[in-house]
């Protein structure tokens, strides 16, 4: 580093760095007081929060075919973030930076890897991401990790609760796009459930193909601690949902089209399909004892109906069920019948007789209460009431499980207590804490996949509504209205003392080891950044430091054709000081929040004068908050 470099930095980080601490200061210092006297919304279940108040819960949402999880305010319903997960995202570089690419890349199967790399994509850049699920402990959420499916590309990704980002993808190898996810609620987190949904052969290679009577599903536990694959259970029938117990004991999966069809016809055929009931303790032991066959380096049992083992049990209920619903009184599991009009209740303390005295499959089963068109996922009070979505009625039914229990035991009750109508077609709902022991009956929210005339129109492509119910009475009322884009399916709402993400990055994160590592061996220290580009043959690497509102490095040159890595470390240690570096006409964005360090690799193969500049408005000198790229032609 040169003495005058060394002199101006000095200067110009002291002066600005000193002008941007203060400027800050100030505005957060305004902040701090806005919102030290914030009230939490519980008051009254208050839906409309006042300028500054704060929600009493966080949602995870998922997002669909967006592929990202979205984190709202709840009740109030605003948007508070958009994380990125198994989507491409512009703001962030998610997709590009190369902190990013090591998480999308690392956990793909090698004939993946191949297939992308044939077709000159470093990653996938769509996924369908339906269940997002926080880690628990002892029965209730710990703010640890949240878990979620892909079901476009066969993946399982876990999002940090401290940073908000995600750490890890894994690609779920044997299986057939992974759909129904869920942690382990006891003694926690622990295993990750996951279901695959499509039938596919057991070695899908191409030596068998049209002939579906050979296909199988796999279940699939993944250690949420490693993100490894623990092992995987074959099937019969397509899994859809699933859930586990509060004694870590069992996990349960619905399964619709138990007749292995292919067309329509064949799957609606039976009138019974199953859910299908995991023993834990069985499947483990039988790992233990090598009764497993190994297949893309994951232990597979055969837990295929007629095999008799003690790793799953078949119970039959009507109809191509769909939701799994553990209730929080830590007893009951609610089947949500889809094409029958019925949801069955499964007690789980009746499940160890299927095992050890195979009993009847079906007298696990208390209750089976009748309760409209289309039940597909059910939430829960806390205090004894279910709430199950109707899909076709487009309504939301509340009923009392121990009076569906009496009715289905012959007593003359009926379990319905209310209905409400939505707006419209609404698929999984959810309550605040309900998936958890702490359920806490405040409120309910729908998700509608219809919209139609409740806003003003948008074009052929509707919004989805979500709506509030207020479950606080018996009488159900909905109190918002709240359009999203395609296409939340869950969602979970956690009360807001559980979640406590820190506010700056620490400068030890593992997120860029890489960069660290790197940065070593050219004897450069992230902070202190580089006065010239590194030069490794026609590898150039470029190192920066940001600090609001200069980057260290007003330009530097590179030669066309060179692989140009730029690393930028954040300097800044304020609260909300993201910056990003943006290179203009390359394609090339990201974010590098506060203590953060982020990086991204490009080929510099157009010459001439090329800017980079902060996308994240960071300061009042915010514009001036550039640098060139030079970039001299080939055969100068
Ligand atoms: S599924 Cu979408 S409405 Cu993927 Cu949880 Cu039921
Ligand atoms: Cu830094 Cu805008």
């Amino acid at each position: 580093m040169s003495d005058s470099h060394d002199k101006l930095k000095l200067t110009r980080r002291g002066m600005l760095g000193a002008t941007a601490t203060g400027a800050l200061a100030a505005t957060t210092g305004a902040g701090a007081g806005l919102f030290g006297g914030a009230t939490p919304a519980h008051a009254a279940n208050k839906i409309n929060l006042e300028p500054g108040e704060l929600d009493e819960y966080y949602g995870f949402w998922s997002s669909g075919q967006s592929g990202e999880l979205r984190i709202l305010g709840f009740p109030s319903m605003r948007e508070l973030m958009r994380v990125p997960v198994f989507n491409r995202c512009s703001a962030t570089g998610w997709g590009q930076t190369n902190e990013s690419l090591k998480i999308l890349t690392e956990g793909l199967m090698p004939e993946t890897k191949e297939f992308l790399a044939a077709r000159n994509m470093k990653t996938y850049d769509n996924g369908d991401l339906h269940h997002p699920h926080m880690s628990f402990t002892d029965g209730t959420y710990d703010g640890r990790y949240l878990f979620m499916n892909d079901k476009a590309n066969t993946r399982v990704a876990r999002i940090r609760c401290d940073v908000m980002k995600c750490d890890k993808i894994i690609e779920i190898p044997n299986a057939g796009d992974i759909h129904g996810l869920r942690p382990q609620k006891f003694p926690r987190t622990g295993y990750v459930f996951a279901n695959g949904e499509h039938e596919i052969p057991l070695v899908n290679n191409g030596d068998i193909l049209d002939k579906p009577d050979e296909y199988v599903n796999i279940f699939t536990a993944i250690d949420g601690d490693t993100m490894e694959i623990a092992w995987q259970v074959i099937v019969s029938g397509n899994l859809d949902n699933c859930d586990a117990d509060y004694q870590g004991k069992y996990a349960f999966s619905t399964s619709y089209n138990s007749e292995m069809g292919v067309t329509l016809a064949e799957m609606t055929e039976n009138e019974m399909d199953h859910c299908v009931i995991f023993n834990i303790k069985e499947i483990e032991a039988g790992v233990a004892a090598g009764d497993y066959q190994e297949l893309n380096g994951v232990k597979v049992l055969d837990g295929r109906k007629g095999q008799n083992k003690k790793y799953t049990r078949y119970v039959p209920i009507p109809n191509s069920p769909h939701g799994c619903n553990t209730a929080p009184d830590q007893k009951h599991v609610v089947i949500n019948g889809k094409l029958s009009p019925t949801v069955s209740v499964i007690d789980v303390t009746k499940v160890d007789a299927l095992f050890d005295q195979d009993a009847d499959p079906r007298s696990c089963i208390v209750a089976e209460p009748e309760l409209g068109l289309g039940p597909l996922h059910t939430a829960f009070d806390g205090k004894g009431d279910a709430f199950t979505t109707l899909f076709l009625d487009s309504q939301i039914v509340r009923w009392n499980i121990d009076k569906a229990i009496e009715a289905y035991a012959g007593g003359n009750v009926d379990p319905i207590v209310s209905k409400v109508d939505v707006h419209y077609q609404p698929g999984h709902n959810h309550t605040t804490m309900g998936e958890t022991k702490e359920a806490d009956g405040n409120w309910l929210i729908t998700l509608n996949k219809f919209s139609k005339d409740r806003f003003i129109n948008v074009g052929p492509l509707k919004p989805e509504n979500e709506q509030i119910i207020d479950i606080s009475k018996p009488e159900m009322k909905v109190v918002h209205d709240g359009p999203t884009f395609a296409e939340p399916h869950d969602v979970v709402l956690v009360r807001r003392d559980i979640v406590n993400p820190v506010n700056v990055w620490s400068r030890d994160d593992p997120m860029w080891e890489e960069a660290r590592q790197q940065a070593a061996a050219d004897g450069v220290v992230l902070e202190d950044g580089a006065d010239e580009p590194i030069r490794d043959g026609n590898k150039v690497r470029v190192y920066m430091w940001s600090q609001a509102p200069m980057f260290s490095l007003e330009k530097f040159t590179v030669r066309q054709g060179d692989e140009v890595t730029i690393y930028v470390t954040n300097l800044d240690d304020v609260d909300d000081v993201t910056h990003g570096l943006t290179l203009s006409n390359h394609g090339v964005a990201m974010e590098v929040g506060p203590q953060a360090t982020a990086s991204v690799t490009f080929t510099a193969d157009r010459p001439g004068v090329h800017w980079y500049y902060c996308q994240w408005f960071c300061h009042a000198l915010h514009m001036e908050m550039r640098g060139r790229m030079l970039v001299e032609p080939r055969n100068v």
